[in-house]
């Protein structure tokens, strides 16, 4: 390990415009379960249950997705910031940081006080609601209230339509003007540091891939395997806030 964190640190420091690329294994140090790992969500729901024209089109499917996004959103919302989103504090600190694309819909980027102009959430945010009809906006907390008090189903006040958070589901568009940005920034950035992701999901994995193509360095700290390790400067099969801890303590001495 001490030699892995050694080069990390090398790569880091030499580089001038780095880009984050997060995914849920960044947050469950924090306490919220990822998606694939044993105990993860898909341990307990099945995600061909939740395919975005399922959504649309049954009002028992909406019933049960509200049911698995309230259990989510309610320890999102008391999650706090581990080691490794401080990491990434630091990071923008040092004035290195381009930017970060994250999958993530916890909000926990934002807490760690990144700037909110560099984090882009290309899957969204579980803190939002939105009217899939007229697009009316909801504050998630508002809603949570409705379906606290017994509501199992919340529709738009205007228009009665449905109601969904502001995540992207399986089958649903990602949003054109995110997934840009990040592009963009996969083409500007001289390192990506990939953190916590099983890079499986597509096209949101197409970003580190895109750097790699336009000759940025890779670092990928994960736990498991990925399928881009091999195209890693550096692989790190090891928990993402010690070894991004370290990896950045001596960034600004
Ligand atoms: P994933 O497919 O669940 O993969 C997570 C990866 O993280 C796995 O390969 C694990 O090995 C690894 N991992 C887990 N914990 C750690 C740790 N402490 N240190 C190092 N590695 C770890 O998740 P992806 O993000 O790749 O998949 C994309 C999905 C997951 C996106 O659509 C997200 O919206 C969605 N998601 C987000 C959250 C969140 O916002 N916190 C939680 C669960 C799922």
């Amino acid at each position: 390990m001490d030699d892995l964190i050694r080069t990390g640190s090398q790569i880091i420091k030499e580089a001038r415009k780095i880009l984050v690329f997060s995914g849920a294994g960044m947050s469950t140090e924090s306490g919220i379960p990822d998606f694939r790992s044993p105990g993860g969500v898909w341990s307990k729901y099945n995600p061909s249950d939740f395919y975005f024209d399922k959504i649309i089109s049954s009002e028992k499917t909406r019933e049960k997705y509200w049911e698995m996004s309230t259990e989510f959103y309610d320890t999102m919302k008391y999650a706090a910031p581990n080691r490794a989103h401080l990491a990434i504090k630091t990071l923008e600190n040092s004035g290195k940081l381009l930017a970060i694309v994250t999958q993530n819909i916890d909000n926990l980027h934002q807490k760690a006080g990144n700037s909110p102009e560099k984090i882009i959430e290309i899957h969204g945010t579980a803190f939002s609601v939105s009217c899939l009809s007229c697009g009316k906006k909801y504050d998630r907390a508002d809603i949570q209230d409705r379906l606290n008090s017994g509501v199992k189903v919340p529709y738009c006040d205007d228009c009665s339509g449905i109601l969904k958070p502001d995540t992207i589901s399986f089958g649903q568009a990602m949003p054109q003007d995110k997934m840009a940005d990040a592009l963009r920034y996969a083409s500007e950035c001289d390192l990506c540091i990939v953190l916590g992701s099983s890079l499986v999901v597509y096209p949101a994995a197409s970003v580190p891939a895109q750097a790699v193509q336009n000759g940025a360095k890779l670092i990928i700290i994960n736990r498991d395997e990925t399928p881009l390790d091999a195209e890693a400067d550096l692989v790190c099969h090891e928990s993402v806030s010690d070894a991004l801890e370290q990896m950045v303590e001596n960034l600004n001495s």
